[in-house]
């Protein structure tokens, strides 16, 4: 039997070297972000391994896939189902950036437990095109994506049967899982089916990733994100290769407190040759730039309280300590108690007992939670760095058949569960329902019942 996670392990390595054989650069990616990965640990020594083993790291990954209609998504999660892979977060890319509006809404399937996200971190943020919203499609343009689009299979019957088998039964026999992960990663591949050229500009009319999504007639990755522990170093070195990256690196600048949330860059979108069916029924042979590579170093997930802090005064105005971070309950820690403290016979009396002053004190120790999720706005930069054909930046604000008279249609967290078919879950609720957990665990060694 095959478990789950080890279904997981092995299909985030069969797209990696699916990944690596279409875009070679994706592989220098890797071996770079590798060779940073060893320096930092042969200068910080197990520091380094604060925030996850070197061998989580190194295997670490996250993808980015774009479906075009709720029935594809369904599927999809089924098959991320298989493979302990759970819908967590809603991202609507549709405001995101006052920059670019992406007409897409996202969640990304990751494992949720940590016990899981130790074996295998592996994440794939997932987009949907909204048809629905009428300031990017008129409803005469959605009626025609959505015809092109029902037209489509991207994942057949006998996969979806052999998701569900494993779903089940926590796993699958050998044979099944070869199987099963051939079909699985063979549906991610870049298709060589022709694009009808004029479907594919009309489309991008309206947004690159409209077009990326809604005309061609299959899926593929869209990129594949190794982690880094020095994404500074990193952005040198591959400029150095002679790499032009975008111009910076999304997410918290660098600063003299702790890495949090996520620090992501990546490199212009690669021309790949395609054949394309011309306007008079002709063959003819082409390029597209839907494709790119990207990077990212992974800090401590914040509270709901510390992120609305990052979110109105960015890093700034968040302690520059771990304990600090922990001791204001800003950052997300595992508390354990240090029980030995007790022996000086100087117990912590719940009267004055704070959180600050058991760290300070020694009786806590906090282990810091690395932050599993994302983030809208640098999501949005990644969308925009790969959002014109050529790659400049001096895009318009919105494209020219952005509609501002119409109504954007309510998407929520909701209406996506509903489509999912299964439990959205909040990240902050994972975080901060772990975190409470381990709280009330270390308080009890401590015979301390709550803290204010
Ligand atoms: C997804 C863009 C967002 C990230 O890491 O924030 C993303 C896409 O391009 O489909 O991958
Ligand atoms: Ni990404």
């Amino acid at each position: 039997m095959r478990q789950t996670w080890e279904l997981r392990a092995e299909f985030a390595q069969r797209l990696s070297d699916l990944y690596g054989r279409e875009v070679p650069a994706y592989t220098t990616l890797v071996d770079v972000a590798h060779q940073v990965n060893r320096d930092v640990i042969a200068n910080l020594g197990s520091a380094a391994e604060r925030l996850g083993s070197i061998d989580r790291v190194t295997a670490e990954r996250h993808g980015a896939i774009r479906v075009g209609t709720p029935a594809e998504l369904a599927a999809l999660a089924r098959i991320f189902g298989a493979m302990g892979m759970y819908p967590t977060g809603f991202y609507d890319l549709r405001e995101a950036s006052t920059e670019a509006a992406v007409p897409v809404v996202s969640t990304a399937f990751r494992p949720k437990d940590p016990v899981e996200l130790a074996r295998n971190p592996f994440r794939v943020f997932t987009s949907l095109l909204a048809t629905q919203d009428r300031r990017f499609f008129s409803a005469d343009l959605a009626a025609r994506v959505e015809a092109f689009l029902a037209r489509r299979q991207l994942f057949g019957p006998r996969l979806l049967e052999l998701a569900d088998r494993a779903e089940a039964d926590g796993g699958l026999a050998p044979d099944a899982a070869d199987e099963f992960l051939g079909l699985a990663t063979a549906s991610f591949a870049l298709s060589a089916d022709p694009v009808e050229r004029a479907w594919y500009d009309e489309l991008s009319q309206v947004s690159a990733v409209a077009a990326d999504i809604g005309g061609v007639g299959s899926t593929h990755i869209n990129h594949l994100t190794p982690r880094v522990l020095d994404i500074d170093a990193l952005y040198a070195r591959m400029t150095g290769l002679g790499i032009e990256m975008i111009d910076k690196i999304q997410g918290p600048p660098r600063w003299a407190g702790p890495e949090v949330l996520l620090r992501q860059t990546s490199f212009k979108a690669l021309a790949e040759p395609r054949r394309f069916i011309e306007a008079d029924g002709s063959l003819g042979t082409g390029s597209l730039r839907v494709r790119f590579g990207e990077v990212e170093a992974r800090g401590i997930a914040l509270t709901r309280r510390g992120r609305a802090v990052y979110d109105e005064q960015g890093v700034a105005g968040l302690p520059a300590t771990e304990q600090g971070l922990a001791a204001e309950r800003l950052g997300v820690f595992t508390l354990t108690a240090v029980p030995d403290r007790a022996r000086d016979g100087r117990a912590p009396t719940a009267d004055r007992a704070t959180l600050a002053t058991l760290l300070a004190d020694g009786w806590l120790r906090a282990e810091p939670v690395v932050y599993e999720d994302f983030l809208p706005r640098s999501a949005a930069g990644i969308f925009r760095s790969n959002l014109t054909s050529d790659g400049s930046r001096d895009i318009p604000a919105r494209s020219a058949a952005w509609d501002i008279t119409q109504q954007g249609a309510d998407i929520h967290a909701d209406w996506l569960a509903g489509v999912l078919q299964r439990p959205l879950s909040d990240p902050h609720d994972l975080y901060e329902t772990r975190a409470a957990a381990a709280e009330r665990s270390a308080l009890a060694v401590l015979n301390l019942r709550s803290l204010p």
